[in-house]
C-alpha cells in the first residue's frame, strides 16, 4: 500500500522566493545588502552593488557589505575599507569573502568611500 505521508509543495517555496524579491533594489536582492564585485577597483562606484541603495522602511536600517571582489578560484581577492564620510562608520579592512554590518541611527542619505580605493565611493537612503 502506497505511503500517505504529507508532501511539501514546491510552489510554496517558490512563493517564498518571489515574495524576498519585492524590494527597489532589483530582484533577488536582500534589502540592505551591497555586495563588493569582483574586480571592484576597475569599475569605480559601480563596484558597490547597488549603489545607491535604498534601505525601505521596516527594513531595519541594517547594510550588509559583502566582500565578493574574488575573480577566479584560488585568487587572493582584493580587500576593501569601508569610511563614512559622517564618520558613522569605519569597518577595518574587510578580506576576501568577509562581511561588514552596520545599523544605521535614523533616516536620512548617507555615503561612505573606500580607503584602499579613493575612485570607489558609495550612497545609502534610509527611507522614513
Ligand atoms: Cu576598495
Amino acid at each position: 500500500m502506497p505511503s500517505r505521508a504529507p508532501r511539501v509543495f514546491p510552489v510554496l517555496a517558490l512563493a517564498g522566493l518571489v515574495a524576498g524579491c519585492a524590494d527597489s533594489n532589483g530582484p533577488g536582492r536582500i534589502p540592505g545588502d551591497i555586495t563588493i564585485l569582483p574586480n571592484a577597483v576597475t569599475q569605480g562606484n559601480a563596484g558597490f552593488s547597488p549603489n545607491p541603495l535604498v534601505v525601505p522602511a521596516g527594513e531595519g536600517r541594517v547594510v550588509v557589505w559583502q566582500n565578493q571582489d574574488i575573480v577566479a578560484v584560488g585568487d587572493s581577492g582584493t580587500a576593501h575599507w569601508l569610511l563614512s564620510d559622517e564618520n558613522l562608520f569605519d569597518s577595518g579592512s574587510i578580506a576576501p569573502g568577509g562581511a561588514f554590518t552596520f545599523t544605521f541611527p535614523g533616516p536620512g542619505t548617507y555615503h561612505y568611500r573606500c580607503k584602499n580605493h579613493l575612485n570607489m565611493a558609495g550612497t545609502i537612503t534610509v527611507t522614513d
